[in-house]
């Protein structure tokens, strides 16, 4: 009885060796910066400017994600899809390797969302602002107020969706036209949905910071938030652990706390693309195959290590990855349906 017990206990505590030597020995690669879809491509190249001269994960995953909502390529920002009313509403949230974090939700007429949620967070006692009072708060600190002015291609969009008025979420659909494409051929039938980039980066001092932000599903309800600019739904950050951002049904990714949930089973040790795929599984859990179906979820995260990793739902999910001046690059996210 006594051996069997002794040994039971040496098994164990050998392999609790083994498991948090492996960890510490895991070569850590840093800096590092992982962004969603292919958009993260030009993102990257801005965030790791910053992080290759030494600067900050904050700065770099809000200045990457800065160059998303700037661009006329892509639906992040005030390019993108109205809501039915016709009213572009934006969110986003940012948060550093101290549990400080900001955001911004359903704001109209300006530029960089992202920046607003950092001044939330460095300047107010505050972690969301919404709306009106969002705007109010932005054009305070110096934001512009742009015109209310739908892009053409979101006026077009628009105009096509408003025949059937029909709310219907459609998986992937940044991706309908191979490589590196968005989804123009998309913007005749009012179909472009997706619009959000999501960043997690590790600077050269370990430290890990997180960004977000997105004018959310196209021709959603008025006054619909969805999960980026919620903590620990579409981005958490906890610096002992790593970091975890999400895109798709953002209704589906507050449900089960999406990121705060991958970044603690990256705590109970597993890998970021383990830890990824289990919140995913979470969500068909959650809803059922069928409903499943019928939406896409992806989540991508890094830990301490600098290892990353990316899961959704369905097919046709990638996201960019960066660690050097040659380095990067999409990659396709795993799926389970
Ligand atoms: C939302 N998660 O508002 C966002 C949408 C998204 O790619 O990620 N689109 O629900």
């Amino acid at each position: 009885m006594q051996r069997r017990k002794f040994l039971a206990l040496s098994s164990l505590s050998l392999s609790t060796i083994t498991f948090s030597s492996f960890k510490s020995i895991a070569p850590i690669r840093k800096p590092i910066v992982i962004s969603t879809w292919d958009a993260g491509i030009e993102a990257n190249k801005a965030a790791w400017q910053i992080l290759r001269n030494g600067g900050t994960a904050l700065d770099a995953v809000e200045q990457g994600v800065m160059v998303t909502e700037s661009s006329q390529n892509c639906c992040v920002g005030l390019g993108a899809n109205p809501d039915r009313d016709g009213f572009v509403t934006l969110d986003a949230s940012i948060m550093d390797h101290q549990f400080n974090c900001g955001s911004v939700a359903f704001l109209e007429r300006i530029k960089h969302p992202i920046s607003v949620a950092r001044r939330v967070m460095e300047k107010t006692p505050h972690v969301m602002l919404v709306g009106e009072g969002a705007q109010q708060f932005a054009v305070a600190e110096g934001f512009k107020l742009e015109e209310k002015k739908l892009s053409s291609e979101a006026e077009k969009s628009y105009q096509n969706w408003l025949k059937k008025s029909e709310y219907k979420p459609i998986i992937n659909i940044e991706r309908t036209k191979g490589e590196n494409a968005f989804a123009p051929n998309k913007l005749e039938t009012g179909e472009w949905n997706h619009d959000t980039i999501g960043m997690i980066a590790m600077d050269g001092n370990g430290n890990l910071s997180g960004s977000c932000t997105t004018s959310g599903a196209g021709f959603k309800m008025r006054g619909r938030v969805g999960d980026s600019p919620i903590i620990g739904a579409g981005l958490f950050v906890d610096n002992e652990i790593g970091a975890a951002t999400a895109t798709g049904q953002g209704e589906d990714v507050i449900r089960i706390c999406g990121t705060h949930l991958v970044v603690e089973l990256m705590r109970n040790g597993l890998h970021p693309e383990e830890a990824c795929k289990k919140a995913v599984e979470r969500i068909i859990k959650a809803k059922g195959i069928e409903k499943s179906k019928q939406i896409q979820v992806g989540f991508i995260a890094i830990n301490k290590q600098g290892e990353y990793g990316g899961y959704c739902l369905q097919k046709g999910f990638n996201f960019a990855v960066c660690y050097a001046d040659d380095k990067n690059f999409l990659e396709d996210g795993k799926y389970i349906l």
